[in-house]
């Protein structure tokens, strides 16, 4: 056994004090920026996605993934909603809006005139599988404001309108995945 009594209680202070010391790992990882999200079904357990979000050069970021499971041959709205929190359909918020425009628009309008987190529709096979590879301005990977980490993808029943107010008519939340940080 260990005799740590010739430890003096100053001695055992700088101790912890050095440990305290020790560089505290970067919240956000160096370099570029990755995340996903595995999107479930909240009831529909076929309904598996995997999405990749990438930082790229300037201030883009693209978002690529694949869902299965879904309604074949149907065009489906999803949307990067306010809050990670994929415990019920209702749990994830509004739209993520960190430019406080208070509209929902299409994907394509400039940045700030309408919802960071609206997203072009969905277009699902006939087997029902739907990839999207779409590059946005709107929102960013880091601890800033317009940062996604942390929030929700949503898959929404029906095809947005990218008009209608709140929401572009999409009706009920299907399908919902966290945003984290990607293992670097
Ligand atoms: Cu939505």
């Amino acid at each position: 056994m260990w005799n740590l009594h010739f430890l003096t209680r100053p001695a055992l202070g700088l101790v912890v004090w050095a440990l305290g010391a020790l560089p505290v790992e970067a919240q956000a990882p160096a370099g570029k920026a990755q995340a996903v999200a595995i999107v479930r079904g909240f009831t529909n357990s076929d309904i598996q996605g995997t999405f990749i979000l990438t930082q790229g050069d300037g201030k883009s970021v693209r978002v690529t993934g694949e869902v299965r499971g879904l309604p074949p041959k149907s065009t489906l709205a999803i949307h990067v909603h306010e809050w990670g929190d994929c415990r019920n359909p209702d749990a994830s918020g509004a739209h993520f809006d960190p430019h406080k425009s208070g509209k929902h628009g299409h994907p394509h309008d400039p940045v700030g005139s309408h919802h960071a987190g609206d997203l072009p529709n969905l277009e699902t096979d006939d087997q029902g599988v739907a990839r999207i590879d779409f590059t946005t301005q709107a929102f960013t990977l880091d601890m800033s404001p317009t940062s996604v980490i942390g929030r929700a993808l949503i898959i929404h029943e029906k095809a947005d309108d990218y008009k209608s107010q709140p929401a572009g008519a999409a009706g009920g939340r299907i399908a919902c995945g966290v945003i984290g940080w990607a293992k670097p």
